[in-house]
């Protein structure tokens, strides 16, 4: 694949708090770092999303009493899976995991920081009209083409792959850099929901 001026690497949340050890470890989640930080040196453009929650958020089991961790909820925005605490502002399972090279990023955009919205996609919070300002940063950019990696596939990467299309840009899902959760088949059905907007998947030895 050519990678040129008007492609961007956009690397999700990989954060010490989706590593093993984490508080929503993902399986294998460390697994990524040494991928995207290769993938890295191929792109001249680099943004990173940090997910960023203050104590107390709403998506967190423990807001709700008598829930506990991956029940679903319903907020004022619509269903919402309750997670364990975790990115909690300042501390350190929201830095970025150790090993991560984020000298080279143009750009780190935290969200899921209103205490009342969850938001897994980079471009909208989950009550999906929420915008982050991603999409306006990369167009002025000039940014047409949107290679995503990170964790985890079935959230916060295929929230965001999937916004990106619907927001005009080209996508592709770099399947080597991501872990995911799979939570009672959320794999399998963001899969299947990329694919349906246009989401193109690739290796990270092709790019
Ligand atoms: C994520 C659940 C909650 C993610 C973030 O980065 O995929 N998942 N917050
Ligand atoms: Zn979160």
């Amino acid at each position: 694949m050519t990678i040129d001026d008007r492609d961007v690497l956009l690397v999700v949340d990989v954060q010490n708090d989706f590593c093993p050890g984490g508080a929503l470890a993902v399986p294998d989640g460390d697994a990524v770092v040494s991928v995207v930080n290769r993938l890295g040196t191929r792109f001249a453009h680099r943004v990173l999303t940090q997910d960023w929650h203050p104590p107390g958020h709403r998506s967190f089991a423990t807001s709700h009493p008598g829930r506990a961790p991956f029940d679903t909820v319903t907020l004022d925005y619509g269903e919402q899976v309750l997670w364990p605490d975790h990115c909690v502002q300042g501390t350190p399972g929201a830095a970025f995991h150790r090993e991560l090279d984020t000298t080279g990023a143009e750009l780190v955009l935290r969200k899921g920081f209103r205490e009342a919205i969850d938001s897994y996609s980079a471009f909208f919070e989950n009550d999906r009209k929420t915008p982050t300002g991603l999409a306006g940063y990369l167009r002025e950019r000039g940014f047409s083409r949107i290679f995503v990696c990170g964790l985890a596939t079935d959230f916060c990467v295929a929230y965001s792959a999937e916004d990106g299309r619907r927001l005009g840009f080209e996508v592709v899902l770099i399947d080597d850099a991501c872990r995911a959760i799979d939570l009672a088949g959320s794999l399998a059905a963001a899969r299947g929901r990329m694919s349906e907007c246009g989401v193109r998947l690739t290796t990270s030895g092709e790019v």
